[in-house]
């Protein structure tokens, strides 16, 4: 299978749940009114649109009903489905460029998101795209993290910089960008722990590495990338923006869309922190995570182009 179907497949519970649910709402009104509203409120609320997005989309509504553009029910869906299109599609601003230095990438988020996983995978889409890529063992904090490291740049063939257990993690960020730029590798991956937002001794080792990373090479970290674990829904959105205060963030990487209803959340995500979702993570397998694109996230949701998108897969 290919990302789209996957992707597709990985949606399939979203779907279920929010869109069919919004449908459902839609058809048991003959016409327009309070209550239609107050039912798709608490339909957008359980799919985990979050308060904010959903209130955005019901004055969408409204503003749809007014201007004419929505006549009856059968018209709700469909204009739904637009909005969502442009929320998914605003906010893409593409990554930096950074030729001629070593870009940066710091991976940061709570346990067990997906962290360590993901960097495996880019290590290896980066690879595929012809660049040279290192990964830094940043996670001195949990005992056989580096190993977990260890396993995904052999796997793939990187070189990893790593320390000993315990060790001062903005050392290794130091070590590994000298390395980095020494080698000129294009792609620096630097795995950190996995931390609460409520330590402050950890938050404060990671603007301590943040710091160390730009003595180096100018400029880095480039990126900083939160992952986020779409099962865990409206949590993820209060973890970004508590991470946002920390170090300014300059993307999201959603994991775990496969097999959560969930998946709304991505739509939250994009429009309460204003940081773009720059990947997607579909399941644990190296080819599970792709850069974020809006128009195949659409069509994945609601099963348009499915035809295209297979065969551009064969
Ligand atoms: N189903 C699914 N599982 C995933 C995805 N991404 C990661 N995982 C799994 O999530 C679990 C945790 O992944 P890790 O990469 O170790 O997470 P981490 O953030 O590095 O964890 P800590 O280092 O403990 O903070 C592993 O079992 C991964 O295989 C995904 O997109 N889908
Ligand atoms: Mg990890």
């Amino acid at each position: 299978m290919g990302f789209f179907s996957r992707l597709r497949k990985g949606l399939e519970k979203t779907k279920g749940s929010l869109i069919k649910n919004i449908e459902t709402v839609v058809r048991g009104y003959a016409k327009i009114d309070e209550d239609m509203y107050d039912d798709l409120e608490a339909v957008m609320l359980t799919g985990d649109m979050g308060v904010e997005t959903t209130e955005y989309l019901l004055d969408q509504i409204r503003t749809g009903v007014k201007s004419r553009q929505i006549k009856d029910g059968n018209d709700v869906v469909p204009y739904l489905e637009k909005c969502i299109v442009e929320l998914l599609e605003e906010n893409n601003e593409p990554v930096p460029d950074c030729t001629g230095t070593t870009r940066v990438i710091f991976i940061v988020g709570v346990n067990g998101v997906g962290k360590t996983t993901t960097i495996g995978k880019l290590a290896k889409y980066y690879k595929e795209q012809g660049q040279s890529v290192m990964v830094a063992a940043g996670d001195t904090f949990r005992a056989a993290a580096s190993e977990q490291l260890t396993i995904w740049a052999e796997r793939t063939g990187v070189p990893i910089v790593k320390h000993q257990e315990g060790a001062d993690a903005a050392a290794v960020v130091f070590d590994a960008t000298a390395a980095a730029k020494a080698r000129h590798i294009d792609v620096l991956l630097v795995d950190t722990a996995g931390r609460l937002h409520v330590k402050a001794n950890l938050m404060e080792e990671l603007r301590k590495m943040a710091r160390v990373a730009g003595k180096n090479i100018d400029g880095a970290p480039q990126e900083t990338l939160l992952v986020l674990d779409a099962t865990t829904g409206q949590n993820a959105v209060s973890q970004a923006k508590l991470f946002g205060e920390v170090v300014p963030l300059t993307g999201v990487v959603l994991t775990k869309l496969d097999g959560t209803a969930k998946g709304g959340v991505i739509l939250s995500v994009k429009r309460t922190l204003g940081v773009p979702v720059r990947w997607v993570g579909v399941g644990e397998g190296v080819d599970d995570l792709r850069p974020f694109d809006a128009a195949q996230f659409a069509d994945a949701l609601f099963d348009r182009n499915v035809e295209a998108h297979e065969q551009e897969e064969d």
